[in-house]
């Protein structure tokens, strides 16, 4: 089973302006649509629009958290969340407009983690799994989540012995990359933070990556938007070019394309497919006006469209 384990889940405001998002304007509003948000949640709707069974667990205040499981029912995705009393599940707010520029997103905080609820999850969900499990960590904690009560979180998760992929950036990922991933997928400014070293061009990563090991995850995957993405597997690399489509809101796409990798692992898939399958969804998710969801025609008919290359023919 594939479970998903969002720690700071969030509603997104999808915010639709007329023409150019422009300082020192009036940016006159279109349409605001709630849709669901967090990293965790919209891995767990792509793997159920894939046909993937997976449930979607985690952490959330219990005052609104009834709307976003009626968002995620919606999608028909199983839930099962342990909720903080006089908590709220945090509101973020996308800005979309006319041009083909990338959205803008705002973030709220949300509430620090502490380890009374994560010892909840652990009695009442997590115990159970096992090394047959993937666990699906999408989506840093709270920023006020202490390291402390993060690796406390991290090394549970660990001795369940189920394959961990994470979708983690600054002080989380550090933490997590103390311990053996199956899969990760940072994108090239939270890796450039991870090796302390600017990756600008997928060749830098790929430079990096061949003089560089980092053995203690199976395989990673680093997205350089629309500079493609460069998969690192225990016996090769592989660059993947990112497919042309008319964007309408990118929010979400790095959610879809990492559940594309993980449909395709867990499937048994070769990289070549799951890096193909994991672009095209991610594409198709970009051509979507919500956050959540994509269009599977749409990926299969983008799927065949994707260029990659082994790194020895790229240097
Ligand atoms: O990746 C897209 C997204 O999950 C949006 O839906 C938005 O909620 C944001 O990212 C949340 O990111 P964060 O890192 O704050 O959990």
């Amino acid at each position: 089973m594939i479970y998903t384990l969002t720690l700071n889940p969030a509603l997104d405001n999808i915010i639709e302006v007329d023409d150019k998002l422009s300082p020192g304007k009036n940016n006159q509003i279109n349409r605001i649509t709630k849709d669901v948000g967090g990293k965790g949640t919209h891995v767990s709707i792509a793997l159920t629009i894939l046909g993937e069974k997976n449930r979607c667990l985690g952490i959330g205040g219990s005052n609104n958290y009834q709307e976003l499981k009626e968002k995620l029912n919606d999608f028909e995705v199983d839930t099962e969340f342990i909720l903080i009393p006089n908590q709220t599940v945090r509101n973020n707010y996308i800005l979309i407009d006319d041009s083909t520029q990338s959205s803008i997103l705002l973030t709220e905080a949300g509430e620090p983690i502490e380890k009374q609820e994560i010892n909840a999850l652990m009695d009442q969900i997590l115990n159970a799994l096992s090394k047959e499990d993937y666990i699906i960590v999408a989506g840093n904690p709270c920023k006020y989540t202490s390291e402390e009560n993060f690796d406390y979180l991290f090394k549970k998760i660990v001795q369940t012995g189920a394959k961990i992929c994470v979708d983690l950036h600054g002080k989380y990922l550090d933490i997590a990359l103390k311990y053996p991933l199956y899969f990760a997928k940072p994108n090239q400014f939270e890796f450039s933070h991870f090796v302390n070293k600017e990756m600008k061009e997928p060749t830098d990563v790929i430079d990096y990556l061949r003089n560089n090991k980092l053995d203690k995850v199976s395989i990673l995957s680093v997205s350089l938007g629309k500079l493609g993405s460069v998969i690192k597997t225990d016996y090769g690399l592989f660059l993947f070019e990112a497919l042309k489509v008319n964007t309408v809101n990118d929010t979400g796409s790095g959610d879809a394309y990492f559940a594309g990798m993980i449909y395709g692992l867990a499937n048994n898939k070769n990289i070549i497919e799951c890096g193909k399958l994991a672009t095209a969804i991610g594409a198709a998710k970009a051509e979507e006006r919500l956050s959540s969801g994509f269009n599977l025609d749409r990926v299969n008919a983008l799927i065949n469209k994707v260029q990659f290359r082994e790194v020895s023919e790229i240097i």
